[in-house]
């Protein structure tokens, strides 16, 4: 059986804010942890791997970045899996694949989440946070954020890779829940900054904004982010990384840059251009990833 997050209906609060709690279902009475700890136990069964190292979240533009890491052992589509559901998003799969990674201290497991779900898509915080909270309970204590995002700076033209460094929650809300006073000094790991760093010297930095979407922004909410200290704005990454934090993993976030953000460059915004950067970003970005890959579970 699979558990419901958030099924709340249109006319309920949760619907109305994001927020879950007090809807009276059971996704209200059950803790996301165990929800998440049920996700992983079915993983591990349909993976065949007990344990994970590493959870990697694909977004825009990086989806064969998995093949490059080492040996799929197992695929599992998202909708098998309690709490996952098949995104509807040209360009993000559904799946969860279990990646075997050779390394000089012998092989370790990567966890290939296909399958974020996107705020925008009005599941709730919960089932934003969950396959960073499963991959948790899957035992991963390091989890790699990518995206693809709007850059606010001419030079890093599309393709571009950026390391994010801090982020703006632009979305009024919070994956947490309750007095949960969780410390988010450091959330980007200077760590794992500095080890992707070893990969390519020359990765430039930036502060993450995301935006709730779906719709992109004007360009005055891009100038309003610019003068907020934003150098990229997206969709994603902001309320897992919170989410991650909270479950004591290590967060390494990286973006994709497939466009320059609304306004910075007189061309108007599409989403086909932004999947054709991806695919055309996809070799080099794969070869950075599975690298800094690597390097951490060295
Ligand atoms: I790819 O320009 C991608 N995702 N909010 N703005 C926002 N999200 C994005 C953008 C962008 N590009």
């Amino acid at each position: 059986m699979h558990t419901p997050i958030d099924p709340a209906g249109s006319a309920s609060p949760s619907r109305l804010t994001g927020r879950t709690g007090g809807t009276g279902t059971d996704a209200d009475t059950t803790d996301p942890t165990t929800i998440a700890a049920d996700a992983a136990e079915a993983l591990a069964e349909a993976t065949g791997v007990p344990r994970y190292d590493i959870a990697l979240v694909l977004g825009s533009g990086w989806a064969e970045a998995a093949d490059l890491l080492g040996q799929t052992v197992a695929t599992v589509d998202a909708g098998d899996i309690p709490g996952f559901s098949v995104s509807g998003v040209p360009g993000h799969r559904g799946t969860l694949r279990a990646v075997q990674v050779p390394t000089p201290t012998g092989t370790k497991h990567a966890l290939v989440l296909g399958a974020r779900t996107h705020y925008y898509e009005g599941r709730g915080v919960r089932a934003v946070a969950h396959p960073v909270r499963t991959a948790a309970a899957a035992g991963a204590q390091t989890v790699v954020l990518t995206n693809g995002a709007g850059g606010l700076h001419r030079e890093w033209v599309p393709g571009s890779a950026v390391l994010i460094n801090d982020h703006l929650n632009l979305t009024a809300t919070s994956p947490l829940e309750g007095a949960n006073f969780v410390d988010l000094t450091d959330l980007y790991s200077p760590r794992l900054r500095a080890i992707a760093h070893t990969v390519d010297p020359e990765l430039p930095e930036g502060v993450y904004a995301q935006f709730p979407g779906p719709h992109y922004e004007t360009p005055a909410e891009v100038q309003m982010a610019k003068r907020l200290g934003a150098d990229l704005v997206g969709m994603s990454t902001a309320l897992e990384a919170i989410a991650a934090r909270e479950a004591g993993m290590q967060v390494l976030g990286i973006s994709l840059v497939t466009n320059l953000a609304a306004g910075v460059s007189p061309q108007p915004l599409s989403h086909a251009e932004v999947i054709a950067a991806g695919r055309e970003a996809g070799p080099r970005i794969s070869a950075l990833l599975s690298a800094i890959v690597q390097k951490i579970l060295e």
